[in-house]
Protein backbone atom coordinates (compact mmCIF):
# COMPACT_ATOMS: atom_id res chain seq x y z
CA UNK A 1 0.00 0.00 0.00
CA UNK A 2 1.62 3.53 -1.01
CA UNK A 3 1.87 5.84 2.19
CA UNK A 4 0.98 8.61 0.65
CA UNK A 5 3.37 11.03 2.41
CA UNK A 6 2.66 14.61 2.34
CA UNK A 7 5.17 17.89 1.32
CA UNK A 8 4.93 18.88 5.09
CA UNK A 9 6.48 15.26 5.69
CA UNK A 10 9.21 15.67 3.40
CA UNK A 11 10.59 19.05 4.65
CA UNK A 12 10.66 17.46 8.29
CA UNK A 13 12.51 14.26 6.93
CA UNK A 14 14.92 17.67 5.40
CA UNK A 15 15.18 18.74 8.75
CA UNK A 16 16.04 15.55 10.50
CA UNK A 17 18.68 14.77 8.08
CA UNK A 18 20.34 18.33 8.72
CA UNK A 19 19.52 17.88 12.65
CA UNK A 20 22.73 18.14 14.52
CA UNK A 21 21.59 17.69 17.87
CA UNK A 22 19.25 15.53 19.66
CA UNK A 23 16.45 18.19 20.19
CA UNK A 24 16.22 19.10 16.67
CA UNK A 25 16.48 15.32 15.96
CA UNK A 26 13.43 14.66 18.43
CA UNK A 27 11.85 17.87 17.19
CA UNK A 28 11.93 16.68 13.45
CA UNK A 29 10.81 13.43 14.18
CA UNK A 30 7.90 14.57 16.23
CA UNK A 31 6.57 16.48 13.00
CA UNK A 32 7.63 13.72 10.89
CA UNK A 33 4.96 11.38 12.88
CA UNK A 34 2.10 13.73 13.92
CA UNK A 35 2.04 14.84 9.86
CA UNK A 36 2.16 11.14 8.50
CA UNK A 37 -1.18 9.41 7.39
CA UNK A 38 -2.00 6.81 9.75
CA UNK A 39 -2.86 3.51 7.72
CA UNK A 40 -1.40 0.50 6.55
CA UNK A 41 1.01 1.65 4.22
CA UNK A 42 2.78 3.63 6.79
CA UNK A 43 2.76 1.42 9.49
CA UNK A 44 6.62 0.00 8.96
CA UNK A 45 7.74 3.69 8.63
CA UNK A 46 6.11 5.01 12.28
CA UNK A 47 7.70 1.93 13.77
CA UNK A 48 11.08 3.12 12.25
CA UNK A 49 10.88 6.72 13.43
CA UNK A 50 9.62 5.51 16.86
CA UNK A 51 12.66 3.46 17.37
CA UNK A 52 15.05 6.95 16.02
CA UNK A 53 12.95 9.03 18.83
CA UNK A 54 13.59 6.63 21.32
CA UNK A 55 17.58 6.93 20.32
CA UNK A 56 17.29 10.45 20.33
CA UNK A 57 15.26 10.81 23.59
CA UNK A 58 18.35 8.34 25.24
CA UNK A 59 21.18 10.89 23.73
CA UNK A 60 18.73 13.72 25.28
CA UNK A 61 18.54 12.55 28.28
CA UNK A 62 22.50 12.26 29.20
CA UNK A 63 22.57 15.80 29.60
CA UNK A 64 20.37 18.90 29.02
CA UNK A 65 21.58 20.31 25.99
CA UNK A 66 22.06 24.45 25.41
CA UNK A 67 19.90 25.61 22.63
CA UNK A 68 20.87 28.24 20.29
CA UNK A 69 19.04 30.88 22.25
CA UNK A 70 21.02 29.46 25.21
CA UNK A 71 18.38 28.19 27.37
CA UNK A 72 18.42 24.53 28.39
CA UNK A 73 16.29 21.49 27.11
CA UNK A 74 14.90 18.59 29.06
CA UNK A 75 13.88 15.34 28.81
CA UNK A 76 12.68 13.37 31.57
CA UNK A 77 13.24 9.41 31.47
CA UNK A 78 9.89 8.01 32.23
CA UNK A 79 9.47 5.46 35.37
CA UNK A 80 6.74 3.43 36.80
CA UNK A 81 3.70 2.58 35.13
CA UNK A 82 2.62 6.22 33.83
CA UNK A 83 4.22 9.45 33.57
CA UNK A 84 2.13 12.36 34.53
CA UNK A 85 2.83 15.63 33.36
CA UNK A 86 1.12 18.65 35.59
CA UNK A 87 0.33 21.51 33.32
CA UNK A 88 -1.56 24.63 34.32
CA UNK A 89 -0.71 28.32 34.67
CA UNK A 90 1.70 30.26 37.05
CA UNK A 91 0.82 30.09 40.60
CA UNK A 92 -2.00 27.14 40.97
CA UNK A 93 -0.24 25.06 43.47
CA UNK A 94 1.51 22.89 40.87
CA UNK A 95 5.04 22.56 42.36
CA UNK A 96 2.63 22.07 45.92
CA UNK A 97 0.50 19.25 44.65
CA UNK A 98 4.06 17.19 43.38
CA UNK A 99 5.46 17.58 46.88
CA UNK A 100 2.45 16.78 48.47
CA UNK A 101 2.23 13.47 47.17
CA UNK A 102 6.06 12.76 46.14
CA UNK A 103 9.04 12.47 47.88
CA UNK A 104 10.18 15.00 45.11
CA UNK A 105 10.51 18.70 46.44
CA UNK A 106 10.01 21.03 44.49
CA UNK A 107 10.13 24.85 45.14
CA UNK A 108 7.20 26.36 46.31
CA UNK A 109 6.36 30.13 46.30
CA UNK A 110 3.97 32.55 45.76
CA UNK A 111 5.02 34.23 43.31
CA UNK A 112 4.30 33.15 39.55
CA UNK A 113 7.53 31.13 37.00
CA UNK A 114 8.91 29.75 40.20
CA UNK A 115 9.72 26.44 38.70
CA UNK A 116 12.01 26.45 35.63
CA UNK A 117 12.91 22.97 34.81
CA UNK A 118 11.24 19.60 35.45
CA UNK A 119 11.08 18.11 38.80
CA UNK A 120 9.59 14.59 38.48
CA UNK A 121 8.91 12.63 41.81
CA UNK A 122 7.11 9.02 42.33
CA UNK A 123 3.52 8.35 43.60
CA UNK A 124 2.42 5.05 45.02
CA UNK A 125 -0.78 3.86 43.93
CA UNK A 126 -1.74 0.66 45.51
CA UNK A 127 0.44 -1.76 44.35
CA UNK A 128 1.93 0.80 41.15
CA UNK A 129 4.10 3.52 41.10
CA UNK A 130 3.09 6.79 38.62
CA UNK A 131 5.57 9.31 37.98
CA UNK A 132 4.43 12.94 38.28
CA UNK A 133 6.53 15.65 36.60
CA UNK A 134 6.06 19.20 37.79
CA UNK A 135 6.85 21.07 34.29
CA UNK A 136 7.40 25.41 34.80
CA UNK A 137 3.30 26.87 34.33
CA UNK A 138 2.46 26.57 30.21
CA UNK A 139 3.02 30.48 29.64
CA UNK A 140 6.10 30.46 30.93
CA UNK A 141 8.36 32.41 28.92
CA UNK A 142 11.85 30.73 27.38
CA UNK A 143 10.34 26.87 27.72
CA UNK A 144 8.62 26.34 24.38
CA UNK A 145 11.98 24.01 23.15
CA UNK A 146 11.54 21.98 25.64
CA UNK A 147 8.28 21.78 27.39
CA UNK A 148 5.76 20.80 24.23
CA UNK A 149 8.02 17.48 24.00
CA UNK A 150 7.79 16.35 27.72
CA UNK A 151 3.48 17.32 27.45
CA UNK A 152 3.85 15.19 23.75
CA UNK A 153 5.80 11.98 26.13
CA UNK A 154 3.20 12.22 29.03
CA UNK A 155 0.45 9.21 29.23
CA UNK A 156 -1.65 12.07 31.40
CA UNK A 157 -2.05 15.48 31.15
CA UNK A 158 -2.73 16.68 35.34
CA UNK A 159 -4.69 20.32 34.19
CA UNK A 160 -4.10 22.00 37.60
CA UNK A 161 -7.17 24.75 37.15
CA UNK A 162 -6.60 27.30 40.92
CA UNK A 163 -10.38 27.43 42.03
CA UNK A 164 -9.89 30.92 43.63
CA UNK A 165 -9.68 31.71 39.57
CA UNK A 166 -11.69 31.69 36.87
CA UNK A 167 -11.69 28.00 35.36
CA UNK A 168 -12.83 28.62 31.85
CA UNK A 169 -10.32 31.75 31.35
CA UNK A 170 -7.66 29.48 32.62
CA UNK A 171 -8.82 26.18 30.51
CA UNK A 172 -9.22 28.64 27.15
CA UNK A 173 -5.75 29.93 27.48
CA UNK A 174 -4.20 26.11 28.98
CA UNK A 175 -5.79 24.95 25.47
CA UNK A 176 -4.50 27.84 23.39
CA UNK A 177 -1.00 26.88 24.55
CA UNK A 178 -1.39 23.15 23.53
CA UNK A 179 -2.71 23.94 20.04
CA UNK A 180 0.86 25.70 19.84
CA UNK A 181 2.64 22.40 20.39
CA UNK A 182 -0.07 20.89 18.22
CA UNK A 183 -1.93 19.20 20.82
CA UNK A 184 -5.07 18.94 22.37
CA UNK A 185 -6.93 16.64 25.22
CA UNK A 186 -8.99 14.12 24.36
CA UNK A 187 -13.07 14.42 25.27
CA UNK A 188 -14.43 18.06 24.46
CA UNK A 189 -15.75 18.98 20.86
CA UNK A 190 -13.17 20.26 18.71
CA UNK A 191 -11.76 21.43 15.66
CA UNK A 192 -8.39 19.83 15.55
CA UNK A 193 -6.89 18.27 12.38
CA UNK A 194 -5.09 14.90 11.80
CA UNK A 195 -1.83 16.34 12.72
CA UNK A 196 -2.69 17.70 16.52
CA UNK A 197 -1.87 14.78 19.07
CA UNK A 198 -4.72 13.86 21.29
CA UNK A 199 -3.57 13.66 24.93
CA UNK A 200 -5.66 12.04 27.74
CA UNK A 201 -6.08 14.58 31.05
CA UNK A 202 -7.30 14.75 34.55
CA UNK A 203 -8.56 18.17 35.56
CA UNK A 204 -7.51 18.68 39.21
CA UNK A 205 -9.38 21.77 40.68
CA UNK A 206 -6.84 23.04 43.41
CA UNK A 207 -6.81 25.63 46.44
CA UNK A 208 -10.57 23.75 47.32
CA UNK A 209 -9.57 25.42 50.87
CA UNK A 210 -10.59 28.92 49.59
CA UNK A 211 -13.13 30.47 48.50
CA UNK A 212 -13.80 29.63 45.33
CA UNK A 213 -13.82 32.44 42.16
CA UNK A 214 -17.72 33.14 41.22
CA UNK A 215 -16.94 33.52 37.46
CA UNK A 216 -16.96 30.82 34.51
CA UNK A 217 -17.51 27.32 37.13
CA UNK A 218 -21.04 27.21 35.02
CA UNK A 219 -19.98 27.38 32.13
CA UNK A 220 -16.42 25.29 32.59
CA UNK A 221 -18.68 22.50 33.63
CA UNK A 222 -21.39 22.95 30.81
CA UNK A 223 -18.08 22.43 28.14
CA UNK A 224 -16.27 20.39 29.64
CA UNK A 225 -18.25 18.50 31.83
CA UNK A 226 -17.22 15.14 30.44
CA UNK A 227 -14.01 14.91 31.87
CA UNK A 228 -12.28 13.59 34.44
CA UNK A 229 -11.98 15.75 37.55
CA UNK A 230 -11.36 16.30 41.02
CA UNK A 231 -11.18 18.88 43.58
CA UNK A 232 -8.23 18.95 46.00
CA UNK A 233 -6.71 21.13 48.40
CA UNK A 234 -2.53 20.71 47.85
CA UNK A 235 -1.87 22.59 51.09
CA UNK A 236 -4.38 21.14 53.68
CA UNK A 237 -4.69 17.38 51.66
CA UNK A 238 -8.20 17.49 51.19
CA UNK A 239 -9.08 14.76 47.94
CA UNK A 240 -5.72 13.96 47.94
CA UNK A 241 -6.02 10.17 48.84
CA UNK A 242 -9.11 9.95 46.04
CA UNK A 243 -6.09 11.37 43.57
CA UNK A 244 -4.16 8.55 42.77
CA UNK A 245 -7.52 6.49 41.76
CA UNK A 246 -8.72 9.45 39.91
CA UNK A 247 -5.22 9.34 37.51
CA UNK A 248 -5.31 5.24 37.32
CA UNK A 249 -9.04 6.00 36.20
CA UNK A 250 -7.79 8.56 33.94
CA UNK A 251 -5.18 6.43 32.37
CA UNK A 252 -7.36 3.97 30.95
CA UNK A 253 -4.98 1.32 31.87
CA UNK A 254 -5.33 -2.21 33.67
CA UNK A 255 -3.39 -4.29 35.77
CA UNK A 256 -2.53 -7.85 34.63
CA UNK A 257 -0.24 -10.11 36.60
CA UNK A 258 2.21 -13.14 35.02
CA UNK A 259 2.67 -16.28 36.71
CA UNK A 260 5.00 -19.26 36.25
CA UNK A 261 3.15 -22.79 35.67
CA UNK A 262 3.39 -24.39 38.97
CA UNK A 263 3.64 -21.04 41.04
CA UNK A 264 1.47 -18.39 42.30
CA UNK A 265 1.37 -14.75 40.49
CA UNK A 266 3.91 -11.92 41.97
CA UNK A 267 0.37 -9.52 42.99
CA UNK A 268 3.46 -6.87 43.54
CA UNK A 269 4.81 -6.35 40.09
CA UNK A 270 1.14 -5.75 37.71
CA UNK A 271 1.85 -5.54 33.96
CA UNK A 272 0.37 -2.34 33.92
CA UNK A 273 -0.92 -2.39 29.90
CA UNK A 274 -3.89 -0.29 27.37
CA UNK A 275 -7.55 -1.20 28.71
CA UNK A 276 -8.27 -3.56 25.86
CA UNK A 277 -4.90 -5.10 25.49
CA UNK A 278 -4.89 -8.88 24.49
CA UNK A 279 -2.43 -11.38 25.77
CA UNK A 280 -0.96 -11.42 22.70
CA UNK A 281 0.18 -7.93 23.80
CA UNK A 282 1.30 -8.23 27.47
CA UNK A 283 3.45 -11.10 26.07
CA UNK A 284 5.19 -8.57 23.97
CA UNK A 285 6.09 -6.45 27.55
CA UNK A 286 7.28 -8.90 28.42
CA UNK A 287 9.71 -10.49 25.49
CA UNK A 288 9.09 -9.73 22.29
CA UNK A 289 10.44 -13.31 21.12
CA UNK A 290 7.64 -14.24 23.63
CA UNK A 291 5.27 -12.87 20.61
CA UNK A 292 6.07 -15.62 18.03
CA UNK A 293 6.55 -18.31 20.28
CA UNK A 294 3.35 -18.00 21.98
CA UNK A 295 0.37 -21.14 22.17
CA UNK A 296 -1.89 -19.97 24.08
CA UNK A 297 -2.30 -18.82 27.90
CA UNK A 298 -4.50 -19.73 30.71
CA UNK A 299 -6.48 -16.70 32.52
CA UNK A 300 -7.73 -16.83 36.18
CA UNK A 301 -9.95 -13.85 36.41
CA UNK A 302 -12.43 -11.47 35.56
CA UNK A 303 -15.25 -13.60 37.30
CA UNK A 304 -15.68 -16.64 34.69
CA UNK A 305 -12.44 -17.87 34.57
CA UNK A 306 -10.47 -20.18 36.32
CA UNK A 307 -7.18 -21.25 34.32
CA UNK A 308 -9.67 -21.22 31.20
CA UNK A 309 -7.36 -21.54 28.09
CA UNK A 310 -7.33 -18.71 26.24
CA UNK A 311 -6.21 -17.66 22.32
CA UNK A 312 -3.81 -15.00 21.92
CA UNK A 313 -6.34 -12.60 20.69
CA UNK A 314 -8.26 -12.89 24.21
CA UNK A 315 -8.90 -9.34 25.64
CA UNK A 316 -7.74 -9.22 29.54
CA UNK A 317 -9.80 -7.72 32.00
CA UNK A 318 -8.43 -5.92 35.29
CA UNK A 319 -7.09 -7.91 37.87
CA UNK A 320 -6.77 -11.10 35.44
CA UNK A 321 -3.90 -13.29 36.12
CA UNK A 322 -1.95 -15.20 33.35
CA UNK A 323 -0.02 -17.83 32.53
CA UNK A 324 1.80 -17.53 28.93
CA UNK A 325 2.30 -20.95 26.74
CA UNK A 326 5.14 -20.96 24.54
N1 LIG B 1 -4.50 27.96 50.11
C1 LIG B 1 -3.85 27.21 49.23
N2 LIG B 1 -2.69 27.63 48.69
C2 LIG B 1 -2.07 26.83 47.82
C3 LIG B 1 -2.57 25.55 47.46
N3 LIG B 1 -1.71 25.00 46.55
C4 LIG B 1 -0.73 25.88 46.38
N4 LIG B 1 -0.92 26.99 47.13
C5 LIG B 1 -0.06 28.18 47.20
O1 LIG B 1 -0.03 28.81 45.92
C6 LIG B 1 1.26 29.38 45.71
C7 LIG B 1 1.83 28.86 44.42
O2 LIG B 1 2.11 27.48 44.56
P1 LIG B 1 3.15 26.73 43.61
O3 LIG B 1 3.03 25.28 43.90
O4 LIG B 1 4.50 27.34 43.69
O5 LIG B 1 2.52 27.08 42.19
P2 LIG B 1 3.00 26.62 40.74
O6 LIG B 1 1.78 26.30 39.98
O7 LIG B 1 4.01 25.55 40.85
O8 LIG B 1 3.64 27.96 40.18
P3 LIG B 1 4.79 28.19 39.06
O9 LIG B 1 5.93 27.26 39.34
O10 LIG B 1 5.16 29.59 39.24
O11 LIG B 1 4.15 27.94 37.74
C8 LIG B 1 2.11 29.01 46.94
O12 LIG B 1 2.08 30.07 47.83
C9 LIG B 1 1.38 27.81 47.50
O13 LIG B 1 1.60 27.60 48.88
C10 LIG B 1 -3.79 25.12 48.06
O14 LIG B 1 -4.33 24.02 47.82
N5 LIG B 1 -4.38 25.99 48.92
MG1 LIG C 1 5.98 25.53 40.31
Amino acid sequence: MPANLTPEYFQAEKRYRRASTPQEKIEALEEMLSVMPKHKGTDRLRAELRTKLAKSYDELEKKPYVAKKGSLLYHVKKEGAAQVVLVGLPNVGKSHLVSAVTEACPEVADYPFTTQMPVPGMMKFENTQMQLVDVPAVTAPQVDSWLGNVMRNADLLLIIIDLTEDPLAQMETILERLKKFRMTIVGPPDEADFRTIHKRCLIVFNKSDLEPSDKGYSSFRTRYGGLPMIRVSAKEGDGLDQLGQAIYDALDVIRVYTKAPGQKADLDEPCVVRKGSTVEEVAATIHKDFVSKLKYAQVWGSGKFDGQKVKRQHVLQEGDIIELHA
